[in-house]
């Protein structure tokens, strides 16, 4: 059977931002949303950024979701060059524990918005569920899977804590 054509990106800065990418790319795939995984880095690879985003939108792309950490200019520079939803997730683990990370990307001037999630694990799973929200506007089957994905998420927390 012929793969599912990917409608949300998830871009990071660099290999070392996997670790944490790879809850986006899990909770997208738990959703059901047909998504792929490129390193592109604003500093490091630009003719990589702006072909890859230039042809998102033609390409069938419906959210951008942009990992980076340190300077994390990446969802800025993807926001410049599409009007497509670009989230940003802050990365952890790095220079001040990703505080420069996210005060980068939620610093964007009037015009060109970053919706900036949590630093890191929360922030990049958070991003799956609001590209969900986003993209179950106009599609039943993605509002159904969130609708059952936040049913069980509830029906898993216990009410008296374990010892
Ligand atoms: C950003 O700076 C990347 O997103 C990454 O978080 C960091 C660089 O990381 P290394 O490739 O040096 O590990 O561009």
């Amino acid at each position: 059977m012929a793969e599912e054509k990917p409608i949300v990106g998830i871009l990071m800065g660099s290999q070392s931002d996997w670790p944490i990418m790879q809850h986006t790319h899990d909770t997208l795939n738990k959703l059901g949303i047909a998504n792929e995984a490129k390193i592109i880095s604003a500093h490091r690879t630009p003719d990589r950024l702006s072909e890859y985003v230039g042809a998102a939108k033609k390409n069938g792309l419906k959210v951008l979701i942009c990992g980076a950490g340190m300077s994390a200019a990446l969802p800025g520079a993807v926001a410049a060059l599409t009007p497509l939803p670009v989230l940003g997730v802050p990365m952890d683990g790095k220079v001040l524990g990703g505080l420069d990370a996210i005060l980068s990307m939620v610093q964007m001037p009037a015009g060109i918005p970053v919706g900036t999630l949590a630093v890191g694990r929360s922030g990049a799973i958070n991003a799956a569920i609001l590209a969900a929200s986003i993209l179950g506007l106009g599609d039943d089957t993605i509002s159904d899977a969130l609708d059952r994905f936040r049913a069980e998420q509830t029906a898993a927390v216990t009410e008296i804590p374990e010892d």
